[in-house]
């Protein structure tokens, strides 16, 4: 395996980051071994926790106004891959790369299959796109997909959703994720008892052909780019469908995709009390589907949500195993170094809320005692686990300081000499 980075230079680093880093495992193994918790066994944890990277957030995104290549992005999927593979190669924790089609189509799968394990990556769950319209593609998507009035439209997004599914089995994929742009601008524009019926019976035919241990992940969002309505707005519409289209239809929750102020730790605990959450998308956001880097504007609630998801993970039920991508669109930064930190915070929350006290949080609970309860929560929170990351992350051959090994190794420039420029309009990727 040939990795984007040289070796050397991750060692050569790591040799010159390690006492630091051992003194800092030390003082917090001994602070947490006060409190009864074994820091080796929290590493041990981490080291086996893992988000999945998308395709096309490896690419510079934008806004409906503008968007700002930067030399030496991504221009294709193969590139995509490569810069994925620096992410994972450095972090070591997120060695699986989703993928969106037809974005990232290409004509040999099982040859890009091999190409990302070379790179030592797999692939995480597809992502079909009914919310664009292609080049040649017979009927628009303007008024909808699956829930569009024309019934040969639906038909295209179903078939399109069925090749997705095709690439996904050659791709080793086991999870389609289906998040439409279906909705409506104006009051009155569409029925909106009809459009998830069409919604429905679009997306049965999708679970139709759904391979036995796949599962099928029904993205909601409220607003965008349909402003007065969606089709799959909240989690209420998402768990309804994903009930009505049987045990391997399962909810997706991405960050972004509430209203302001919403309390989306209690929607995880609420899917997961009936068995449906199936997925997480990970960002921040100020305003709506911001898109911004996770744990920048609000890391407490990421807490609060990884607090969720352990005690789903401690109370499993019907073998919840949810799928974890980061979905952000960075257009100001360098993606690879977001996502970089990105992944580095998204498993700090995880390692803080592995670090909660279950029993004095339960025991507090029960006997009503609030602060205490609270007070539980606090102390993790407030906990520095860098150095238990940091030391997971090199003992797997990862750098303790991952964004100085990206400056140093000059990746991006160089890349700047070898790949085309990107051209330049609006969208998001
Ligand atoms: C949507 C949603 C989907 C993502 C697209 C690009 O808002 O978050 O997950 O595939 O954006
Ligand atoms: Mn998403
Ligand atoms: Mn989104």
């Amino acid at each position: 395996m040939i990795l984007p980075i040289s070796a050397d230079l991750i060692a050569e680093r790591n040799t010159a980051h390690l006492a630091a880093l051992e003194d800092d495992y030390a003082a917090l193994g001994r602070k947490l071994a006060r409190a009864g918790i074994d820091i080796d066994a929290v590493k041990a944890k981490v080291a086996q926790f893992s988000v999945a990277v998308p395709s096309w957030g490896a690419g510079r995104g934008g806004t409906r106004f503008a968007k700002f290549p930067i030399p030496g992005e991504p221009t294709n999927i193969h590139e995509k891959l490569e810069d994925c593979a620096v992410i994972q190669q450095l972090g070591r924790a997120t060695p699986r790369v989703s993928p969106h089609f037809p974005w990232d189509k290409v004509g040999d799968y099982k040859a890009l299959r091999e190409e990302a394990a070379s790179l030592g990556l797999g692939f995480d769950a597809v992502n079909s796109n009914t919310f664009q319209d292609q080049p040649g593609q017979p009927h628009t998507y303007a008024n909808g997909s699956l829930a569009a009035q024309d019934a040969a439209t639906r038909a295209q997004a179903v078939e399109h959703n069925i090749e997705c599914i095709e690439i996904g089995r050659q791709l080793g994929s086991t999870d389609l994720t289906v998040w439409v742009g279906d909705g409506t601008n104006f009051p009155g524009q569409q029925d909106l008892g009809r459009s998830l019926d069409r919604y429905l019976e679009a997306a049965a035919q999708i679970y139709a052909v759904l391979p036995d241990d796949w599962r099928m992940l029904l993205e909601h969002k409220m607003f965008e780019p349909a402003f007065y309505s969606t089709v799959i707005s909240d989690w209420g519409s998402s768990i309804l469908a994903a009930q009505e289209l049987g045990p391997k239809a399962k909810c997706l929750v991405d960050l972004g995709h509430h209203a302001p102020n919403v309390n989306i730790e209690q929607i995880v605990a609420r899917l997961h009390r009936f068995g449906k959450l199936g997925g997480f998308h990970f960002n921040d956001s100020k305003y709506g589907d911001d898109d911004l880097d996770s744990g920048s504007i609000n890391p407490h609630q990421l807490f609060l949500v990884f607090n969720e998801l352990v005690e789903a993970e401690l109370n499993p039920r019907d073998g919840f195993n949810p799928s974890y991508m980061i979905d952000q669109s960075h257009n100001v930064t360098d993606p690879i170094e977001s996502m970089l930190s990105s992944a580095e915070t998204i498993a700090q929350c995880y390692a803080k809320a592995a670090l909660v006290d279950r029993a004095a949080l339960h025991a507090a609970q029960e006997s009503n005692d609030t602060m205490m309860a609270f007070q539980a929560l606090r102390r993790a929170y407030n906990t520095d686990v860098a150095p238990i990351l940091a030391m997971a992350r090199m003992e797997a051959g990862g750098a303790i300081d991952v964004l100085e090994a990206f400056r140093l190794s000059q990746y991006r420039s160089r890349k700047a000499q070898e790949r085309k420029a990107v051209g330049l309009g609006a969208g998001i990727v």
